[in-house]
């Protein structure tokens, strides 16, 4: 299987929960600029749209969007409970984490993250971002996880995403306007996965750490 990724971006969570789950990937580096891959292809082939993640599960065979993309993975490798079973109540708990988790946090972002362009947007994407931000500290104050006990992919998804704001115990590559130095039930978190092995192997290996 193939992973098409940006450094830094989105799909340093699939890329956490393919270390997670060992599976053997190939990771094809996309540049953001031209959307050139390492190994010279168009981009624009493999996805249409031009963004990463695309996990190729073989030859013609394109799955798109993070969050199907971290399932499918996480589906491979059952045993490890990185997603509840297909079809239980707590499954379809992680596709509203991850729903929350795209369009309330990940998509909050770009406004800050492209201030420059965005020029008043900033204003109003800010505090609802800090707002969900809050929210996501009072819930990681009740259990150690997202979804309660144990790491999920949903946890990943945040991992990465999180890496674009800003505070001093942060891996922080995009540094967005957004502080998080007061939200220690999110700092703790973020500390005890980043200390996951997978995810300071997918760290190194996008020269973030
Ligand atoms: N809906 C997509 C959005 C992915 C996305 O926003 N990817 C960004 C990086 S975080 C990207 O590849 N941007 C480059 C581009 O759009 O050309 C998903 O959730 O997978």
């Amino acid at each position: 299987m193939k992973l098409y990724h940006i450094p830094a971006s989105c799909s340093l969570s699939p890329h956490i929960i393919a270390h997670e789950a060992g599976l053997d990937i190939t990771l094809i580096k996309v540049d953001y600029n031209n959307h050139v891959t390492d190994e010279g292809a168009n981009y624009y082939d493999v996805n249409a749209l031009g963004y990463v993640p695309a996990l190729e599960i073989e030859e013609g065979r394109i799955l798109r969007e993070g969050p199907a993309i971290v399932q499918y993975l996480a589906d491979l490798k059952p045993e490890l409970n990185l997603a509840p079973p297909n079809g239980t109540f707590e499954r379809y708990q992680l596709q509203e984490c991850l729903n929350f988790l795209s369009s309330e946090i990940h998509k909050g972002y770009i406004p800050l993250l492209y201030a420059r362009l965005s020029g008043k947007w900033v204003e109003t994407a800010k505090p609802k971002l800090e707002k969900r931000y809050a929210w996501i500290n009072e819930q990681l104050g009740k259990h150690p996880y997202l979804l309660g006990d144990s790491f999920s992919v949903a946890d990943a998804y945040l991992f990465a995403l999180t890496g674009w704001g800003q505070a001093p115990w942060l891996t922080s590559y995009y540094k967005a306007d957004i502080h998080f130095d007061t939200l220690n039930n999110l700092r703790a978190w973020y500390e005890r996965v980043r200390e996951r092995p997978a995810v300071q192997k997918a760290l190194q290996e996008e020269g973030l750490v």
